[in-house]
């Protein structure tokens, strides 16, 4: 089996020296469904869990075609120009493309994917939004176990994914078109409400304009919302990529906010807070995985689930008489986890 040469073969060790192919197979590893693949990889991230926590983690969420590839890329090479290390990790609600690969992008990334100080991942396909985040974050630790320091989480902008991203990053960046007169009255208030930095694409050419008011459009807007922080308010950028315009100022911003969250104390209640909503996430994950492991307990799901639909049963009664048979039927040896 694939997942068993896979345990074999990753050692932490290897991912601490940054050999990019031994992050790839722990990286595979995290993505693979197995239960012997996910207990070596759960061993794996524990023991790098101490050499994980120190990049910079950005959020970066748009709409398709703002210009997000785009944007990573110069951004990649600029900081990798100043002798960091990039990581770009990639949140595809599945549904959207099939196979959702930001490394199919080939146009707008190629750089950055031949580039030796960054490191492209592409959305692992085929699988719900809960399911790509659970397995971002654990890419997310190994990268930067690696030495990357500076890591992207990318998503398109289609929902739920941006809550996602925000759910595992530091600094979250909201692209927006420059046509976004229109685009802000359709964004969802929510959406806004993650953003540290709103960035107005395409700032150029015949756009210019467009994008000046769609800044001062979005300056207004947050400043009317409650903010994030109170300390700290969330900004508004102009950039164009293909002139050139913009780019050092989004680093610097991106930066800045870092610092100022790292040294009031935010940072680190924002990441614990973050942990505590993982842990609530593997909690509900894991319970429901040995639920349905049990046949008999799969079937009972079934018919309950049927009767909920029918109107003939409360959905929270269904859920607890559930449980309740599980626990009946599973003595304690049971439950432990897989070895
Ligand atoms: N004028 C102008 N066009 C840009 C700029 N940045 C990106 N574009 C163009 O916008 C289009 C979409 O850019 P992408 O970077 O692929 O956008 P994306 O957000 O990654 O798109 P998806 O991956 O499909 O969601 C491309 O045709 C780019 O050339 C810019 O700064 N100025
Ligand atoms: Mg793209």
């Amino acid at each position: 089996m694939a997942s068993a040469r896979l345990e074999n073969s990753v050692s932490a060790q290897a991912i601490r020296n940054g050999d990019r192919r031994a992050l790839a197979r722990a990286i595979t590893l995290t993505e693979s469904t197995s239960a012997k693949a996910r207990a070596a990889s759960e061993e794996l991230l524990t023991s790098l869990l101490p050499y994980t926590g120190s990049s910079i983690r950005i959020g970066i969420s748009g709409a398709p075609g703002v210009g997000k590839s785009t944007l990573i890329e110069a951004l990649g090479a600029h900081v990798t120009g100043m002798g960091r290390k990039l990581a770009v990790l990639a949140i595809d609600p599945s549904s959207r493309r099939s196979g959702g690969s930001i490394l199919g992008d080939k146009t707008r990334m190629e750089q950055l994917a031949r580039n030796p100080n960054a490191f492209i991942r592409p959305s692992p396909a085929g699988v719900a939004l809960g399911g790509v985040a659970r397995r971002t974050r654990d890419a997310l630790l190994l990268v930067e176990a690696a030495g990357f320091d500076v890591v992207v989480v990318e998503t398109v902008g289609v929902g739920q994914s941006e809550t996602a991203v925000a759910s595992m990053t530091d600094v979250f960046v909201l692209l927006i078109g420059p046509g976004a007169g229109d685009e802000l009255q359709g964004l969802k208030r929510g959406v806004m409400e993650l953003a540290d930095i709103v960035l107005v694409t395409k700032a150029d050419g015949n756009f210019q304009q467009a994008a000046a008011r769609a800044a001062a459009d979005y300056a207004h807007a947050l400043h009317v919302m409650r903010p994030k922080y109170p300390s700290l308010a969330a900004q508004v950028l102009q950039v164009s990529v293909l002139e050139g315009r913009g780019l050092k100022e989004v680093w610097s911003a991106v930066h800045e906010f870092h610092s100022a969250l790292r040294n009031s104390g935010e940072l680190s209640s924002l990441r614990a807070q973050q942990l505590d909503i993982w842990f609530g996430q593997e909690l509900e994950q894991i319970l429901s995985e040995y639920l349905f492991e049990d046949p008999e307990i799969a079937q009972e799901a079934a018919q309950m689930r049927d009767r909920v639909l029918m109107g003939d049963l409360l959905p929270s009664a269904a859920a607890r008489n559930l449980l309740h048979s599980f626990r009946v039927r599973t003595p304690l040896h049971r439950a432990a986890p897989p070895k």
